[in-house]
């Protein structure tokens, strides 16, 4: 198969594999929500870009140049309308767009993952433990929907957060199973299993980034990585077949994953009209010809505004 070409493609190039986790803890969830509101204090005090000489504004400064190309790319950015040059950083706003990503149809159903090849693994667990690809929620929702804004933001350069996310090798599962993370900001890799993981990163070839691939040996084992580029980057590991997982790596804070209740809530948004896109592993438009392809919904926040959208994904 042809190298993936973008999101959509990672998740229908790797189709025949599965995320084969079981109940994932809603700390997973809670831990995007804490990435996006480490990045808003951050974005809103101090600096900690790397490659642009730390500003000592508290608050991003926008650039006339363009910064990593992100998902918003496809439209050639005519002259933009902001950059009334003397006009102080386009603080972040207060507005929000929250909501529910529902799931409609019937799911299928998830096997347990045989994790008898690794001994240390199945010891681990007393209960069988389940694939992750759909989780649907007792509430009708659906789990580990990345929700971002795909199009709309100020042409600003976001810092990442100085806390790492953290990406758990635990019960020979990933903790979590599908996270956002921003562009530069460290991802902390660990091993808390007393067995072999080797965590493989399968970045598209085209979107830049740098892979990984190796192991950790011992219970305890970290290492830190980061990705520099845009893209939804798929993890997996090469010693237990069942293990995988995603990170939405952005340039900016504005993303979030759902979690147990199916919920998401992007805050701290300048007013504007923006593009929220919600990307699945496996589901993705009814409509869509592509087995796997974001939902998109247009919303237009003012400066205070909280607005609700829900998305819909289903079994086709
Ligand atoms: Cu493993």
């Amino acid at each position: 198969m042809d190298a993936p070409k973008s999101h959509r493609d990672v998740a229908s190039h790797e189709l025949g594999t599965h995320g084969f986790h079981g109940a994932m803890p809603c700390w997973a969830r809670r831990m995007a929500g804490t990435v996006t509101l480490a990045s808003l204090l951050l974005l809103g005090g101090c600096g900690g870009g790397e490659k642009e000489p730390p500003k000592p504004a508290p608050a991003p400064t926008p650039k006339v140049e363009t910064a990593a190309p992100i998902a918003k790319t496809e439209t050639p950015v005519a002259a933009k309308p902001k950059a009334e040059a003397s006009k102080p950083a386009p603080a972040l706003g207060d507005a929000s767009v929250k909501g529910k990503v529902m799931f409609q149809g019937s799911a299928p159903k998830m096997a347990p993952i045989n994790m008898g090849a690794d001994k240390v693994c199945k010891q681990q667990h007393e209960d069988p433990v389940m694939e992750e690809t759909v989780v649907v929620n007792a509430n009708g929702t659906l789990k580990n929907v990345l929700i971002y804004i795909s199009d709309g933001l100020p042409d600003t350069e976001f810092a990442p957060p100085a806390d790492p996310v953290t990406i758990n090798q635990e019960g020979c599962q990933y903790h979590p199973h599908v996270f956002g993370i921003m562009a530069k900001q460290t991802l902390r890799i660990l091993n808390s299993d007393p067995t072999l993981h080797n965590i493989h990163s399968l970045p598209n070839a085209d979107k830049g980034n740098k892979g990984f691939n190796f192991g950790q040996p011992n219970k305890g084992d970290e290492r830190k990585e980061s990705f520099e580029f845009d893209e939804i980057v798929k993890f997996k590991c090469d010693v237990h077949g069942w293990m995988n997982a995603y990170a939405g790596v952005f340039s900016h804070p504005y993303f979030a994953v759902t979690g147990e209740d199916g919920s998401f809530e992007i805050k701290g948004l300048p007013a504007g009209k923006y593009t929220v896109s919600a990307w699945h592993e496996l589901y993705g438009n009814p409509d869509a010809k592509t087995p796997t392809e974001e939902l998109t919904q247009e919303v237009e926040l003012g400066a205070k505004d909280a607005k609700e959208i829900d998305f819909t994904f289903g079994a086709k």
